[in-house]
């Protein structure tokens, strides 16, 4: 080669490197910057946090506590779900206006789990193909599942039995994720507050007194005072019970958030003990609860916003999102609401959410005894069979890099889309609206075999021929191999 053909190619091998160091430069930068003003994390370094979680994509919720034996029915009275959180089974203090005392004294005695429940939940949460389960350490009613050296209103001075411990442990055993679901509501404390004005919170002796003798009871009591044991509580759950993955915390009025209750300080002692440990937004008020609100997505407030009871219309672009719903109408166990959604809603809301981006944490309201429900079981278990076949296009996905489709979902990892087919198209022949480079090659990921489809590139994109034999009746998925990632205008 003679010298100027050398020196050619000497620039040209110089302007490559100096660009490809310069994107790498860029890179760096950008996985080197910092994006907690709070704690100092950076970029990359929050990726690797909440890696595990991203890839999860499916959690099992469960509530339960002394609500469970209530059961959604107080002195004989079935209190039958409206809306919203109207008469969820386990809001039954609230809303049958019962005093703390009284409700203890009633329902601890009730509360008698039968040896190896927290397994039979880590067994359930397996098989549905769930990665993590959060339950209900402490819900409003201010019973706390551990044994607290804060208070005698927990399971230790009530059953003789550290109940979280029971439930760790069979999670770890399991190999699932743990997360602790903790209320900052607390019904049962003397110093939390009962001035609904001044709160934003409803509370349960609200039913019996009026909003003037509520406010001269608020008045002995000190929130500062609330805060501390709630910390404390928090301290406990967190210090005591070895690796947390998760914390869901529950949740903020207008009235009382963030600084009320000195919330960088509290997730502060939490990353203290558990310097990985994943938590929701819900230290920080969000309108209507549902976390839609980008306005208010901040790290420095939570790693994660939580949709409640919906998936977001059009996913959360750029944010960590889960959305948590019941699998009736209520979270807590109730003895009357049979209102179950279908597997299919299950599967479909799985994939929703996983094809915008999301994680999907779908709830279990055991039964006073930890025995959750059949009809439960079932459900989830027909969704476990689904996400046994197909869970590679769910696990470790990300959102839908093309646009909505008319005939299910898509979720994509590199190099692949998976077509969420919930609606068998007419003579099996599939429209994928996608502007397409290279080869292509698609199959069934029913299909062991990965036998092509026929793939035919037309004005519309790409059409592809499924094999009937394939067809799931909740969703049937096609594997498209391509680097294709733009929609076809
Ligand atoms: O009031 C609670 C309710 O009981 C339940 O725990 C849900 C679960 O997200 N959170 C609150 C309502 O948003």
């Amino acid at each position: 080669m003679n010298t100027t053909n050398s020196l050619r190619s000497l620039v040209f091998a110089t302007a490559l490197l100096l660009i490809w160091s310069g994107s790498r430069l860029d890179t760096i930068a950008a996985e080197n910057t910092k994006v907690n003003s709070l704690t100092g994390e950076t970029s990359a370094q929050r990726d690797a946090r909440m890696k595990w979680w991203r890839e999860a994509r499916l959690g099992m919720f469960v509530h339960w506590g002394l609500y469970s034996a209530a059961a959604g029915s107080w002195d004989g009275t079935n209190y039958s779900f409206i809306n919203g959180t109207t008469n969820i089974a386990e809001w039954i203090q609230n809303t049958a206006g019962v005093p703390a005392d009284e409700y203890a004294a009633r329902l601890c005695p009730l509360l008698k789990p039968k040896p190896g429940f927290a397994k039979a939940w880590a067994r359930l949460a397996k098989d549905m193909g769930a990665k993590y389960v959060v339950f209900t350490s402490k819900h409003h009613e201010g019973f706390a599942l551990w044994d607290s050296k804060v208070t005698d209103f927990d399971a230790m001075d009530v059953t003789g039995r550290d109940l979280f411990k029971e439930i760790v442990t069979a999670l770890h055993e399991e190999g699932l994720r743990v997360g602790i679901y903790f209320s900052v509501l607390d019904w049962h404390s003397p110093d939390f507050p009962t001035d609904t004005k001044k709160s934003g919170y409803p509370h349960p002796l609200g039913k019996r007194m009026s909003e003037q003798e509520l406010a001269a009871l608020d008045a002995g009591r000190d929130l500062n005072r609330y805060v501390d044991f709630m910390h404390k509580q928090a301290r406990e759950v967190v210090s005591n019970y070895g690796p947390i993955d998760v914390l869901w915390w529950d949740w903020s009025s207008k009235e009382i958030q963030g600084d009320s209750w000195r919330a960088a300080e509290l997730m502060a002692m939490v990353r203290k003990y558990q310097p990985q440990i994943i938590m929701n937004n819900r230290l920080y008020y969000a309108p209507n609860v549902s976390g839609d609100n980008l306005d208010i997505f901040d790290v420095t407030k939570g790693d994660f916003t939580t949709p409640e009871q919906h998936l977001p219309a059009t996913g959360l672009p750029g944010v960590d999102w889960e959305s948590c719903m019941t699998l009736n109408d209520t979270w807590g166990f109730s003895s009357h609401d049979f209102n179950w959604k279908s597997t299919e809603t299950l599967v479909h809301n799985t994939v929703d959410a996983a094809s915008k981006g999301g994680n999907y944490l779908i709830n279990a309201g055991p039964m006073a005894d930890g025995t959750i429900p059949e009809a439960i079981q079932v459900r989830f278990r027909e969704l476990g069979a689904w996400m046994k076949k197909y869970g590679e296009s769910i696990y470790a996905t990300t959102a839908n890099p093309l646009t909505e489709v008319s005939w299910g979902k898509i979720t994509a990892k590199p190099g692949k889309l998976y077509l969420h087919v919930f609606d068998w198209p007419i003579e099996n022949r599939l429209v994928l609206p996608i502007k397409h480079a290279g080869e292509v090659k698609a199959w069934m990921l029913a299909d062991e075999e990965h036998e092509p489809l026929a793939v035919q590139k037309t004005a519309d994109g790409l059409t592809i021929t499924l094999k009937p034999g394939f067809q799931n009746p909740y969703d049937s998925v096609v594997v498209l191999e391509t680097d294709a990632t733009s929609a076809k205008q």
